[in-house]
């Protein structure tokens, strides 16, 4: 698979704005970006540091994700994604070695990439997420 770096590490925040301003104005990061991926039920909020971002996920739905996953473990980091060279091949790669995968196939996520989620249950706990970003 040969992940190249860590593109995002995704954080649950119950309040955009409130958790936005933690980002710029206590570690002066600049919020770059708000999007809403609506199939998600997410809108989000993109910083960079060095290569890698940071993206914080307020649920925009009670059912969706993220809101499931505050429910359960409260604030707090929600998944880690990988930049890979290939998605499809990685994708391939992970369910031969007994991977739950949660997307067979990549789908357009934020900020135009293919991504594609690996379960937390065969991830040591942790959601896993692959991307490719194929403007590159
Ligand atoms: N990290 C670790 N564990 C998680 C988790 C996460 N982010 N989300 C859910 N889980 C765990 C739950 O704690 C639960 O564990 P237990 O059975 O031990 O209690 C288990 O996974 C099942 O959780 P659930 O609440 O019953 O939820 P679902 O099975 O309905 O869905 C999951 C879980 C991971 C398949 C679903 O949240 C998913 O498809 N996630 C990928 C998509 C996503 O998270 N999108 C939001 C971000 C999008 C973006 O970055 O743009």
């Amino acid at each position: 698979m040969e992940p190249t770096h860590i593109e995002h590490i995704g954080i649950a925040v119950k309040n955009l704005d409130e958790s936005v301003k933690f980002y710029s104005e206590v570690l002066g990061l600049t919020c770059y970006k708000i999007e809403e991926v609506a199939e998600q039920k997410v809108k989000t909020a993109f910083f960079k540091v060095g290569q890698t971002k940071i993206e914080l996920l307020e649920s925009t739905e009670p059912d969706g994700p993220v809101a499931k996953f505050i429910e359960k473990k409260g604030e707090g980091i929600h998944h880690i994604a990988f930049a890979v060279k290939d998605i499809d091949r990685a994708l391939e790669d992970a369910q031969g070695k007994g991977v739950r995968l949660i997307d067979e196939k990549p789908r357009k996520g934020a900020e135009g990439l293919d991504i594609a989620f690996l379960h937390p249950k065969s991830t040591l706990g942790v959601l896993t997420e692959l991307c490719e970003d194929k403007n590159k």
